[in-house]
Parts: C-alpha cells; sequence; structure tokens
C-alpha cells in the first residue's frame, strides 16, 4: 500500500513531551579535611551536573562523579561532560521524554560503556518524569519499601587519634555509628593496629568495616582478613582486583567479604555471583550504570543470596538521592548504605539541604529527585562559571 505524505511528518511520532535541550556543567567543592583512600587523596569533589530540559517545560537534572580524577575507573566529570555533550544530546533531543527506558536503550545502543555519564542522564530523564507524573523517582522505579536509609561515614583523615575524635563527634551527633575506614595505602601492621585501636576505642557503639579499593595482593588479604577478624571488624570491601581472587578469599575468614569495583553492572554480578566471590555486593548506581541497572544488579544478588549494601561514589546531593530512591526499593538492604557525600561537602548546593538525623538519610517525598538545585549556589562554584566571569 502506498503511503499518504501525511504519514511522513515532520513532527515528533508522539504528541507527548520530548527532549529540547541537554546542558552540562562542572561544579568543583572543596571537601571538609583531605580523604585519604588507597587510590588517591582527596581535596575536592567535581560533580557534572546534567540538566535535561523538556519541551513541556519540565527540567530534570542529574550528576556524574568519580573518585580522584581517574584513580578509580575510567571515567571523569570531564569526559562524562564531554561524552553527553558531543554523542548522548544529539541522541536524546526530540525524543520522547516520557519512554526512559527505551531513551537509555536508544542511547546504549549508540554509546558503549561510559556507566557513570549514562546514570547521570537517566537520572535526569528520571527526575524529570516524575515532576511531569508527579511521583517520587522511587515509585517509577517499582515502589519504596522504606522511607529512611541506614548511613555509615568514612573515616579516612590518615590520623588514628583524628578518626576516633571524627567518629565520636559522629556518635553524639547520633548522625552515623556504621564507620567504613579506608587502608590499604600503608604496610599491613600499620592498618592493622589502626583498625584495631578504632574499634576499641569505640567497642559496642559503632561497627567497624574496611576498603581497601583492591590495594592488596592475595597473600596480604589473607594475612590481612585474618587479623581484621580478631581486630573486631566485620567486613572487608574489595581486598584484591579480580572476582577469582575474591572467591578465593570469601568465607574463608571470620569477616564478610564485600565486592565494590568487580561490580560494573548485571553481567559482572552474575559473574561474581557464579564463582561465590563475594558475601555482600556494594552497589553503586553510577557503576551499574544507572538506577534500572542497580535494581537488575540486586536481583541477582538476591537470587543467589548474596547481601546487599548501598554504595557511593562521593556524589552530592543529586547522585545521592537518585542512589536513595533505587534504595529505598530494595526487599533487601542487609548492610544499609553509605549515602554521606554530600557530608563529606563544605558548601551546600540544594535549596533545602537533605535531612540527615538518627543515624539515618530522609527520602525525599516529593515529585521527581524531590530536590531543587540553589541554582545561584551551583552558578558560583561552576568552573568557568558566574563567579570567575565577574571576577574579571
Ligand atoms: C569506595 O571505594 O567505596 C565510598 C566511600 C568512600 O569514602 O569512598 C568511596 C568509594
Ligand atoms: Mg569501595
Amino acid at each position: 500500500m502506498k503511503r499518504s505524505p501525511a504519514h511522513h511528518s515532520v513532527l515528533p511520532e508522539t504528541a507527548g513531551p520530548v527532549v529540547g535541550r541537554v546542558e552540562t556543567l562542572l561544579v568543583d567543592l572543596p571537601t571538609i579535611r583531605p580523604h585519604k583512600l588507597s587510590v588517591a587523596t582527596m581535596d575536592g569533589q567535581t560533580l557534572m551536573l546534567v540538566k535535561v530540559h523538556c519541551s513541556d517545560g519540565i527540567t530534570g537534572i542529574g550528576e556524574g562523579t568519580t573518585i580522584g580524577g581517574l584513580a578509580y575507573g575510567g571515567e571523569s566529570p570531564e569526559s562524562m561532560k564531554l561524552a553527553i555533550d558531543t554523542y548522548f544530546a544529539p541522541l536524546m533531543v526530540g525524543q520522547d521524554a516520557t519512554r526512559v527506558q527505551a531513551l537509555m536503550a536508544r542511547i546504549g545502543k549508540m554509546v558503549k560503556e561510559n556507566r557513570f555519564a549514562k546514570c547521570a542522564v537517566e537520572t535526569a530523564l528520571l527526575d524529570a518524569h516524575g515532576k511531569r507524573l508527579g511521583l517520587p523517582v522511587s515509585e517509577l522505579l517499582g515502589g519504596r519499601r522504606r522511607d529512611r536509609l541506614p548511613v555509615a561515614w568514612t573515616l579516612a583523615s590518615g590520623d588514628t587519634g583524628r578518626d576516633i575524635a571524627e567518629a565520636e563527634r559522629m556518635l553524639d551527633l547520633r548522625r552515623h555509628n556504621i564507620f567504613k575506614l579506608k587502608i590499604g595505602a600503608r604496610p599491613l601492621a600499620e592498618d592493622i593496629a589502626h583498625v584495631a585501636r578504632i574499634k576499641a576505642a569505640l567497642g559496642g557503639r559503632g561497627s567497624v568495616r574496611v576498603d581497601i579499593n583492591m590495594a592488596w595482593d592475595e597473600m596480604e588479604a589473607a594475612c590481612g582478613m585474618a587479623a581484621l577478624a580478631d581486630a573486631g571488624c566485620e567486613l572487608v570491601e574489595q581486598p584484591v582486583a579480580t572476582a577469582p581472587g575474591l572467591a578465593r578469599l570469601v568465607r574463608r575468614f571470620p569477616i564478610a567479604l564485600m565486592a565494590d569495583e568487580s561490580l560494573t553492572g548485571p553481567e559482572s554480578a552474575f559473574e561474581l555471583a557464579r564463582v561465590h566471590g563475594a558475601d555482600v555486593f556494594a552497589v553503586k548506581l553510577e557503576q551499574s550504570g544507572g538506577a534500572f541497572n542497580a535494581l537488575r544488579v540486586a536481583a541477582i544478588a538476591d537470587a543467589a543470596g548474596i547481601a546487599l549494601y548501598g554504595g557511593t561514589m562521593l556524589e552530592g546531593a543529586v547522585g545521592t538521592i537518585i542512589a536513595a530512591h533505587a534504595f529505598a526499593t530494595f526487599p533487601n538492604l542487609q548492610w544499609g548504605t553509605e549515602l554521606f557525600g554530600p557530608l563529606l561537602l563544605t558548601e551546600e548546593i540544594l535549596t533545602a539541604p537533605l535531612e540527615y538525623s538518627d543515624f539515618s538519610l530522609t527520602i525525599p517525598s516529593g515529585p521527581g529527585l524531590g530536590i531543587t538545585l540553589d541554582d545561584d549556589r551551583v552558578a558560583f562554584f561552576a568552573r568557568d562559571g558566574f563567579h570567575r566571569k565577574n571576577a574579571t
């Protein structure tokens, strides 16, 4: 049958809202103190913010971060911005803004890897669509099971006495009673003594876990895990780099083993589950490639009998809150979360700060992400932005 010209309209196929413009910016914020990890020392954090402006006047926001530039993984805030400006945006403009999964699949076909950038864009689309429907993003992700999430704090000043004082302050404030210590940069014996001193000081008032960020070889990991268990440490995160390496260590010591860097989305989650490489998965939205993939990782963990923990890439408020919406829907979240990223930054960029109290973060209940950027503050801290333009 011959099609009439009416079938070849230049108007978008959908009568509904489409993506109009995709805007990105880099925002540099200082940290409250140097944050020392085995891979890098962070004095600040760069947020790559993305705004998706839709034809119905609704704008969604998303965020991408990493840890220590390129020290942690292959993407940086700068590379995310470039990828979105150059490759994602042309694939998005004019597309149905209400079909978030379909649009992410379209991007996925044309853009390999770039999981952190994909997470940022998916977050912005979900925020916009939630605002459009008047629903929190957690409802778009399947429905929330909880309104508050336990939040761990990372002690990483590099000094044992200072870390103990910091932990005491967090306990007094009733802000955190789960502490993650970043070790692996110093000789093993020094690291173990550091952990043992902190655990002895906190006793039953605080739980202590450690993150090695892959710094140990397998022999160090075996010695280290035995000593950490003796010191009262309850969990060790990614002591070695590979999934087979993790599998050789798991269940040999009375301490839980958690995978982080080895988890890069559903396929690696399946592989880790197949080789019994972990007791716990630290699910990170950016590392998974977005909220929907994080949900898939959680489903694999549940099916394999692996426990779950809500991880962070030390995101600011936007990245933290999309993670909170996703973790709110997990059937199991046995080890809580570490969604403390905004608390590590000196500056507030929301009109109303996130609510941390009683060792937990409250998940906002408004439409979309349920948060509002303070555009003046964002402009002030934007790289090459408002304040620099006005300074000249
Ligand atoms: C990581 O490797 O888990 C999370 C908390 C923190 O202090 O660093 C991160 C990254
Ligand atoms: Mg980690």
